[in-house]
């Protein structure tokens, strides 16, 4: 059975998450507006993945016998400088939630909790895809400088991304039943 000291942590993290897809999803309307849709959607399904996370999270509390707790999610920022600003944005934040996902691991082990420990070992593989994914977009962006015309290069690549269930194996339990 989950402590109630771990229910909190992660009932912390889901509302955590949950703020990951609201600063994403005000991020694609900031692009969208910009005329930068593919970067919209790029920033629209990392949104989408966000939710899929603290979902994800929110059906552990349950499973382990917790009790999940809510807190409001704070509004995000809507306006930013430029799409260079957008992505420094998104490294700074994940590196953020890097943090938070380690202290939740350590936790867990300081608990001898290994079944959550081993459920957030999979956020601490993601979260190094989540920082390479903005280093590798900014890195880009500054070879392309302040070039609006290569800004649309990045743009129609960033259109390419769909979205894909992180947890394909727990939607199929949750239809079957
Ligand atoms: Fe949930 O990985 Fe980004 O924040």
């Amino acid at each position: 059975m989950l402590s109630e000291a771990l229910s909190k942590a992660l009932s912390e993290q889901v509302n955590a998450e949950y703020y990951s897809a609201y600063l994403y999803q005000a991020m694609s309307a900031y692009a969208d507006r910009a005329g930068f849709k593919g970067i919209a959607n790029w920033l629209s399904i990392q949104a989408k993945e966000e939710m899929a996370h603290g979902v994800h999270m929110y059906e552990h509390i349950l499973e382990r016998g917790g009790t999940p707790s809510f807190g409001d999610v704070k509004a995000p920022p809507s306006s930013y400088k430029s799409i260079r600003e957008v992505f420094e944005k998104v490294l700074a934040h994940e590196i953020h939630v890097t943090e938070r996902i380690n202290k939740i691991a350590s936790l867990s082990m300081q608990e001898n909790d290994h079944a959550t420990y081993n459920f957030i070992l999979w956020y601490v593989n993601e979260q190094i895809e989540e920082e390479k994914n903005a280093e590798d977009i900014i890195a880009k962006i500054a070879i392309m400088g302040d070039n609006t015309g290569l800004i649309y290069h990045l743009d129609m690549e960033l259109a390419g991304r769909t979205f894909t269930d992180p947890f394909p194996a727990a939607a199929a339990d949750t239809a079957a039943g």
